[in-house]
């Protein structure tokens, strides 16, 4: 079954184009003007196992809050088409996701209400970066909300903020792309 689907969405500040196929292979193509959330969406994407291009052409660039926030609804849309009716799904997957220093749980349900924790520990700096823990725990809202499900994110411990940013999109990259395997996708056979 092919389950893949694209989305166009125009806003005052954005004009994004995703394709997404959530059988991927590897074909990675992501252009937000952001780049530190390139890096790490397309770690979302490869431990997803999804395959995604998504171009963000920026119409009026106030920061970049809206250029993840729209990134996330879009590539939210897009997973939850390409999810079709979702019956022959696996449902839940946990991932934990060492990145160096940092180690990250993330938990999936796509159980039809959407739900995000996300807790990471008080004092947790983001330095420098131009996305912080903010930023991602919009996109990651953004995602439970558009595909209807739960997400709970723990980073367990880390110091380098690159670290810990990078393990929580890795660890919610692997569990939903685990969750939303089809059921007796590796079972042929047996
Ligand atoms: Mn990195």
């Amino acid at each position: 079954m092919d389950r893949s689907a694209t989305v166009v969405r125009k806003s005052e500040e954005t004009d994004i184009a995703v394709k997404i196929d959530l059988d991927g292979h590897d074909n990675i193509h992501i252009n937000t003007g952001v780049p530190f959330f390139d890096h790490i969406l397309g770690h979302f994407a490869r431990r997803a196992g999804f395959d995604l291009t998504i171009d963000v052409q920026c119409l009026n660039f106030v920061d970049p809050h809206h250029v993840v926030e729209d990134c996330g609804v879009i590539i939210g849309q897009a997973i939850g088409r390409a999810l079709r009716d979702r019956r022959e799904i696996r449902r839940n997957a946990t991932a934990f996701v060492p990145v160096d220093d940092a180690l990250v749980m993330a938990v999936v349900d796509i159980n039809g209400r959407p739900w995000l924790s996300f807790d990471v520990p008080p004092g947790s700096s983001d330095g420098q970066l131009a996305v912080g823990y903010d930023l991602v725990e919009e996109f990651l809202r953004a995602i439970t909300i558009r595909v209807n499900l739960n997400i709970h994110i723990r980073l367990i411990h880390g110091k380098n903020p690159h670290h810990c940013l990078e393990g929580i999109m890795k660890a919610a990259g692997q569990a939903l792309g685990e969750a939303m395997t089809e059921k007796r996708q590796g079972l042929v056979g047996i």
